[in-house]
């Protein structure tokens, strides 16, 4: 993502791009992939039709309440033919409380990820931001679910389309047990996704970029292209451990984390 970091777009047409992908989240329709038709839109555009949508979520009265990364584990990767990762934003009505429930009729195509979150008490700053850095910064990990929701066709993409959507953000619960990384060993740590009590996916913290932690260098170090921060206080979702599943309307999930406890909801 590094290279080239200019504008191919207009500012006129990352604003109408921002519009079209914004509504088709608040509407819950599809679309087709921005790059069919905008084939020349340089990851600098894709970051600025991103930001374009935070504006006006902003303007709005919505308040962001954290950031995400994508796409930071192999089997994610694979799952989506994407291979480098990608940030998105929290906006305060994406978040679930424990154990509640998910309006399947306000999404598109559901997908559960099974995830952990960071929340810092002190700032971090890019570049050059490492895990040991994370790590002083961390007050408590918990247990996070996020529910993607790709606004594209088919939950089709390439990586340029997938930034200006937001990175697929659109709903995600915390809650479980909070703990300090001192008491954690991230690597390690198991990841068991039940679907109607029927396990799905399992996996372990290490799928994330080899250490979660190394999840939140890279948003801090990414967002410093931007000249933007990670401030204390933010929480920060570090990816999927596992491959995402489908959900359908009915559908019951509950995912365990070793030390962590356990999130559960409903998709209704
Ligand atoms: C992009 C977002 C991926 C994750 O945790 O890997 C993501 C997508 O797959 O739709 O949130
Ligand atoms: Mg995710």
């Amino acid at each position: 993502m590094s290279g080239e970091y200019t504008n191919h777009l207009t500012e006129a047409q990352i604003q109408e791009l921002a519009i079209h992908c914004e509504n088709a989240e608040l509407n819950a329709y599809e679309i087709t992939k921005i790059t069919d038709d905008f084939p020349q839109m340089s990851y600098r555009d894709a970051f600025d039709i991103q930001w374009q949508i935070r504006q006006r979520k902003e303007s709005r009265g919505n308040k962001i309440v954290g950031m995400k990364m994508g796409l930071t584990s192999w089997a994610k990767m694979a799952q989506m033919g994407v291979e480098q990762p990608c940030y998105g934003f929290l906006a305060d009505y994406f978040s679930v409380p424990e154990g509640g429930d998910f309006v399947f009729d306000e999404l598109i195509h559901p997908k559960i990820e099974a995830e952990l979150a960071f929340v810092l008490k002190e700032d971090l700053k890019g570049p050059g931001v490492h895990i040991g850095d994370v790590l002083r910064a961390t007050d408590f990990v918990m247990p996070a679910v996020e529910v993607i929701d790709s606004r594209y066709k088919d939950f089709r993409f390439d990586l340029k389309s997938v930034i200006a959507d937001n990175s697929s953000s659109s709903r995600f619960m915390v809650g479980g047990q909070m703990s300090p990384v001192s008491e954690l060993d991230l690597k390690t740590l198991g990841v068991v996704m039940e679907i109607n009590g029927e396990v799905v996916q399992t996996g372990a913290g290490a799928a994330v970029l080899g250490h979660p932690a190394a999840s939140v260098a890279m948003l801090a170090n990414m967002l410093s292209e931007r000249d933007e921060y990670l401030e204390a206080g933010t929480l920060v979702m570090i990816g999927a451990i596992t491959a995402a599943v489908s959900v359908n309307k009915g559908d019951a999930f509950t995912v365990r984390y070793q030390g962590l406890g356990s999130l559960s909801g409903r998709f209704v």
